[in-house]
C-alpha cells in the first residue's frame, strides 16, 4: 500500500486530496498542529468524515525536528506539501511570520525528504501569485515572476527551493502553479466564500450589507476538487516537472458578485459596498492561466465551470445558514 504524507491536511485542498488518495487505496498521513488535535470540531471540520481512515501526526512547519520525526516514522512514498500561511492580505500585516513559516517550512521538509526518503515524490503548492504584476496574458510555466506580496515572494522562494532539490539532489520534486481554486470548503476570509456566505446571510435576513475591497481585480477561478487531482497526476509521471493549473478563464470580483447574488434572486448593487480597508497595498490586477502543458502531459483539464462553481457555493451556504436560523 502506497503511503502519502500531506501537510496542510485540515485545509480545503488537504481535505479533498485526502479523500482522493483514500479512494485510490493510499494509506494517508496528515501533519497537524497539536492545537488542532485538541479542538477537532473546529479545526478539523473539513476532515471529520475521514478521521477514522487517516493517521494524524502532530508537529509544526516551524519545527525541523518535528518534521524530521514525522518523515522518519512514516517513510512516505509521496509527500504533498500544502501547509502555508496562504491568505495574501494577512501577509501584508505579518510579513515576517509568513516568510518564516512558508520558506523555512518548505526548506525543512525538502531537506528531511532528501535525508530520509530521497526516492520519494514531492509536491509543492506553488501559486499564480508568483506572477503578480504580469507581463503577459495568459501566463504559462515560462512566464516571468513579479510577486506583489510577501506571500507571493515566499512562494517564489519555495518554488525555487523545490526546483533546486530536483536539479541538485535528483529528488522527484514538482510544483503545481495553481490559480485560485474554490469550493464550499473555502475559508471565509477569501473573497469567493466571503461573497457566497454573505449572499446566503442577506437572503435569509441575517445580514444587510457586504463590504468588499477592489471589485475590478480579475482572477482565474476553478474548483479545488479538480485541482487536487492535478497534484496527484504530477507525481505519477515519469519525470518531475512544474505545471500551471487553471481554468483558462478570467472574471472580475464584480462579476463573481453579480452571479452569486443572482443565484439567490438578488442584485449585488443593492447590497455591496466598498471599503478602503479591504484594498491591498499592492494588488495583482489580472490573472489568467494557460493549462496546455497540463492537458498534454497529465491529461488534466478542469471539469467545473465558473457558473457551476458559484451555484454550488451559494447553494451550500444557503443550506448552511438556513439550518442555523
Ligand atoms: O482575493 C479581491 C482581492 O483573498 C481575490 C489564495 O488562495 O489564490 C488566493 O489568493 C481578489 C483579490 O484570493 C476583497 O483584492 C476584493 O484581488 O480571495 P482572495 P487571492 O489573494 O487571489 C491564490 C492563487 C493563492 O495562492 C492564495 O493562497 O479579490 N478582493 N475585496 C477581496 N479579497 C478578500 N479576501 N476580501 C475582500 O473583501
Amino acid at each position: 500500500m502506497k503511503k502519502a504524507f500531506i501537510t496542510g491536511i485540515t485545509g480545503q485542498d488537504g481535505s479533498y486530496l485526502a479523500e482522493l488518495l483514500l479512494e485510490k487505496g493510499y494509506k494517508v498521513y496528515g501533519f497537524v498542529r497539536r492545537v488542532a488535535l485538541e479542538d477537532e470540531q473546529h479545526r478539523m471540520s473539513r476532515i471529520l468524515h475521514v478521521l477514522d481512515d487517516i493517521e494524524l501526526i502532530p508537529g509544526s512547519m516551524e519545527s525541523y525536528p518535528s518534521i524530521y520525526k514525522a518523515v522518519s516514522s512514516i517513510r512516505p512514498d509521496e509527500i504533498y506539501h500544502l501547509a502555508a500561511q496562504s491568505f495574501v492580505s494577512y501577509s501584508f500585516q505579518d510579513e515576517f511570520s509568513t516568510l518564516q513559516s512558508n520558506i523555512s517550512g518548505t526548506h525543512y521538509l525538502l531537506s528531511a525528504v532528501n535525508d530520509i526518503v530521497p526516492d520519494s515524490r514531492f509536491y509543492f503548492a506553488a501559486t499564480s501569485e508568483m506572477f503578480g504584476k504580469v507581463r503577459e496574458v495568459p501566463q504559462n510555466e515560462d512566464s516571468h515572476f513579479h510577486p506583489r506580496s510577501v506571500y507571493g515572494i515566499s512562494k517564489v522562494a519555495g518554488f525555487d527551493l523545490t526546483r533546486n532539490y530536483r536539479e541538485a539532489y535528483d529528488i522527484f520534486a514538482c510544483s503545481g502553479i495553481l490559480y485560485n481554486h474554490e469550493s464550499p470548503r473555502r475559508g471565509y476570509e477569501f473573497v469567493t466564500r466571503k461573497i457566497t456566505s454573505h449572499v446566503a446571510m442577506i437572503k435569509l435576513g441575517i445580514k444587510e450589507k457586504l463590504e468588499l475591497g477592489n471589485l475590478d481585480a480579475k482572477r482565474d477561478w476553478g474548483h479545488a476538487k479538480d485541482y487536487v487531482d492535478a497534484m496527484w497526476r504530477m507525481l505519477q509521471q515519469e519525470q518531475p516537472d512544474d505545471y500551471v493549473i487553471c481554468s483558462g478563464e478570467t472574471h472580475s470580483v464584480r462579476e463573481f458578485c453579480e452571479k452569486a447574488f443572482n443565484v439567490a434572486g438578488l442584485d449585488y448593487r443593492d447590497y455591496v459596498i466598498t471599503s478602503e480597508k479591504f484594498f491591498r497595498p499592492a494588488e495583482v490586477d489580472i490573472l489568467l492561466g494557460d493549462h496546455s502543458k497540463a492537458e498534454e502531459m497529465l491529461g488534466w483539464k478542469p471539469t467545473v465551470s465558473f457558473d457551476e462553481l458559484i451555484n454550488e457555493m451559494v447553494e451550500n451556504d444557503l443550506k448552511y445558514y438556513n439550518g442555523k436560523k
